[in-house]
């Protein structure tokens, strides 16, 4: 039996994203599933490094129940970052060069000595060097934000840039710490670090166990978005966006007019 195309499907997703235009949803049609729809990431990826883009990262998504519920799916999923996602703490994005830009407040980790691939993570503080604020900004490929979760996969999870706030060193508790997202110097959202699995720590067992399934191992010195805390909000020409996240402090970015 012939599979779905993978080139032919992460071909159609790259020239979306490339071209800031909605595309139909395509997994009823071309057969994907949750394992050839992280194949068709995996090649959509590929694209990126092809032109010169560095694998910086993962992320996690649909870690909160907020979430899952605002887009109608119930399992957490990962994505790959690069270099060019990653935006300046405070700087600027233009929102014409997505299609559907949402923010949303998350927690990031850089990574360092990680266990062998199977193993959970023993110590926490082994595997991670510091800890920041960020801001994921989403942009589905897809018409009006709607996917099945092997579409989202494959749209490598909606992943389109990401600000990461100053680096602090990894505080005692991370499983309830107070999270606002700020747009125009209003409150938003109101969230709790809680959101991201009970504890965002867990998401980077997820994020190795998830991966690792699919031979990504993670490596020293790479960025992981562990999830967001709130659901996403639409971001605007002109908005300035802020992430607040108790004890580790602030990221932001501007949306050019
Ligand atoms: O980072 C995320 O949680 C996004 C995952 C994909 C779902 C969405 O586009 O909202
Ligand atoms: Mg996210």
């Amino acid at each position: 039996m012939i599979g779905p195309d993978i080139a032919g499907i992460a071909d159609k997703l790259g020239a979306a994203a490339d071209t800031a235009t909605a595309i139909p949803q395509l997994a009823a049609e071309t057969g994907l599933d949750v394992d050839t729809a992280y194949g068709v990431q995996a090649a959509l990826v590929q694209r990126r490094l092809e032109r010169g883009e560095r694998l910086v990262g993962l992320k996690m998504g649909l870690t909160s129940r907020a979430k899952m519920a605002q887009v109608g799916v119930d399992e957490v999923i990962w994505g790959r970052l690069t270099d060019a996602m990653r935006v300046p703490d405070g700087g600027a994005v233009n929102p014409t060069a997505y299609i559907h830009p949402r923010v949303e407040p998350e927690v990031a980790f850089l990574l360092d000595r990680l266990p062998e691939p199977g193993e959970p993570v023993g110590d926490f503080a082994t595997a991670v060097r510091a800890v920041a604020p960020a801001i994921e900004l989403i942009d589905s490929r897809y018409a009006d934000f709607r996917f099945s979760l092997p579409d989202v996969i494959a749209d490598n999870t909606s992943a389109a840039a990401f600000v990461i706030g100053p680096w602090s060193p990894v505080p005692a508790g991370l499983d309830n710490l107070g999270v606002l997202l700020e747009v125009d110097g209003r409150v938003a959202q109101v969230g709790s670090t809680a959101a991201i699995l009970g504890d965002p720590r867990r998401a980077l067992d997820e994020g190795i166990r998830l991966a690792g399934r699919h031979g990504v191992r993670l490596e020293s010195g790479w960025v992981f978005l562990a999830g967001a805390a709130t659901a996403a909000v639409p971001l605007r020409p002109g908005a300035h966006v802020r992430a607040v996240v108790e004890k580790l402090g602030t990221a932001s970015l501007r949306a050019s007019l």
